[in-house]
């Protein structure tokens, strides 16, 4: 390591006084012009963990659904997940210390994880399209090479691609081509395969509105199109072309508010869905013949997906081990309806795709979603070979089923929720059901649910247990929750410091939107009570 290049070079990226991140549930966020120091650190940082892992690392940079002016830098680590804890602490503090500490700290981790210096490092780098990215990422690759790396740089990418490259790459092919056409390719051929398995085309309507939140998602939709077509066409809107990135727009706002997005035209009954800024969340939407919308979130996408591949699995008589995993998010409708109806186990982890990630991979097969539109399904490498033999080995209708799983788990992105797979798979189970966006919106009524903010001095103040569902701390904090959800029927609340953003947030559900307002409304007094509120009190406003 040339200790004296990196300090000669650090210091052309030099770290604003006094400003001190972290390394948060999607890595490092903030205003773009904060972050030049950031992303040359998580250069030299990822560079030391590919030595370390003997193995490409992937940096991602990008802040998803987070507005414009705003940027982040994800690490993926060598199977394409999220980074791994000890190294998100190193990253917090590579990230913030002063430029006479640089060489220390890069030491200091060297030697703790036993780095490899002789080792070589590489690095693959995407970026979505904020205008800050482009040299955002110069940054990350100044990093890279100061601590003689090498790179490759991917450009404009999906989150969930970047991902998808750093699998690839890592296992020799064996996932599929590292390049932007062996993802389409791979993809594609799996949803062709399964499209033609279907023998009726359910509402005759294959054409998928899509809200692309402004962001590298068009691009990279209009790049794929033709490789499905014509089995299903995408009418993109909110392609870039005009709109700004994320805003009144994408999967988060849509999710969030409840309604619409901007620049979107919806007909009566006709099925739309919305990505977020780096296409890793999906949601669905339609407006019915009343003019009434209706969101299918994540919780209904799991449903659905469960459902399917319940269906599927009684079919080729194999009884593997299947698990949703949800968070506190999930709409207790969802939960119910998975648990008694469908008879599937719900497992809860907290917030954060990693937590939902690592514990779909205790089963054979791991159906994730965040409420959010965040997810994917994993599959345990014996039950794909299980699924892969059985394709081969049976016949009539037990070998078509077997082959449709053989292609959803060649659809679905084994590295992290990605949400133009998703959309495939989710469209291709419509078509081979022969189901209209109502009939799978009519699986189980999502009960009326309010989220809320609130502004606290210090929101570390609130410490949780129980996957999110209980306050530890503040004292009184929990006791004041259980009393108000006792005035509601069919109630539920919790709060839980957010990950992204300096708020608390509150999670409120009742019989009725008047109930679950007003319960909402009534937690966050309690929470700005208790733990410490700023500025104005919380106000019934929805
Ligand atoms: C990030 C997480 C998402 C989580 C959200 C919660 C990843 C890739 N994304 O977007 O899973 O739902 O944060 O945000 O991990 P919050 O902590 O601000 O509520
Ligand atoms: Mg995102």
């Amino acid at each position: 390591m040339d200790l004296d290049a990196i300090t000669k070079y650090s210091t052309l990226h030099a770290k604003p006084n006094g400003l001190l991140l972290q390394y948060g549930t999607a890595g490092f966020r903030t205003k773009a012009e904060h972050l030049d120091h950031v992303m040359f650190r998580m250069g030299l940082l990822a560079a030391l963990r590919s030595r370390q892992t003997k193995s490409t690392i992937g940096i991602m940079v990008t802040a998803s659904h987070n507005p414009e002016e705003d940027n982040g830098v994800k690490l993926v680590d060598p199977l394409g997940e999220m980074l791994a804890p000890t190294w998100e602490e190193h990253a917090t503090c590579l990230a913030n210390v002063e430029e006479q500490d640089m060489q220390r700290a890069l030491t200091d981790i060297s030697e703790k994880e036993a780095v490899d210096l002789l080792q070589d490092a590489f690095v693959v780098i995407g970026r979505d399209t904020r205008p800050s990215s482009e040299k955002l990422s110069q940054s990350v690759i100044h990093g890279v090479t100061v601590l003689g790396g090498q790179f490759h740089d991917y450009g404009l990418l999906t989150t969930p691609q970047l991902h998808y490259m750093v699998y690839c790459r890592n296992t020799n092919g064996q996932y599929g081509q590292a390049t932007v056409e062996g993802y389409y390719q791979k993809h594609a051929k799996a949803f062709v395969g399964l499209t033609k398995q279907a023998s009726y085309t359910g509402d005759g309507c294959r054409t998928l509105k899509v809200d692309c939140a402004n962001g590298v998602g068009a691009l990279k939709l209009r790049e794929m199109e033709h490789y499905f077509s014509p089995e299903l066409s995408v009418l993109l809107c909110n392609d870039g072309t005009k709109g700004k990135l994320n805003h009144l727009c994408g999967a988060d706002f849509v999710k969030s508010h409840q309604q619409p997005p901007e620049g979107m035209e919806m007909k009566p009954n006709e099925r739309c869905c919305s990505f977020d800024g780096d296409a890793d969340r999906i949601v669905y939407y339609y407006r019915d013949a009343d003019g009434h919308f209706h969101l299918i979130d994540g919780d209904k996408i799991a449903t659905l997906i469960s459902s399917f591949l319940k269906e599927l699995l009684l079919e080729i008589g194999e009884d593997l081990k299947v698990g949703v995993i949800q968070t506190a998010y999930a709409n207790g409708s969802s939960t119910r309806y998975l648990e008694e109806v469908m008879k599937v186990p719900v497992y809860c982890t907290k917030t954060g795709v990693k937590h939902l990630h690592h514990k779909a991979q205790e089963f054979d097969i791991g159906i994730y979603f965040e409420a959010n539109g965040h997810g994917t399904v994993l599959f345990s490498k014996v039950a794909e070979m299980k699924i892969r033999q059985l394709a081969q080995e049976l016949e009539g209708n037990k070998r078509k089923a077997a082959q449709i799983l053989e292609n959803i788990i060649d659809l679905f992105n084994q590295a992290i929720g990605d949400a133009i797979s998703d959309m495939l798979v989710i469209e291709a189970i419509l078509a081979l059901k022969g189901m209209t966006v109502q009939q799978w919106d009519a699986l189980y009524t999502d009960i009326p649910n309010r989220q809320l903010k609130v502004k606290v001095a210090d929101r570390q103040v609130i410490s949780t247990t129980d996957a999110e569902r209980q306050a530890l701390t503040p004292p009184g904090l929990q006791d004041a929750i259980d009393g108000l959800v006792k005035k509601y029927r069919l109630s539920r609340a919790f709060v839980r410091p957010s990950g992204t953003e300096d708020v608390v947030r509150v999670y409120a559900e009742a019989d009725s939107q008047e109930s679950a307002d007003s319960l909402a409304h009534e937690v966050s007094l309690a929470v700005f009570q208790l733990a410490g509120g700023v500025e104005e009190r919380p106000q019934p406003s929805f």
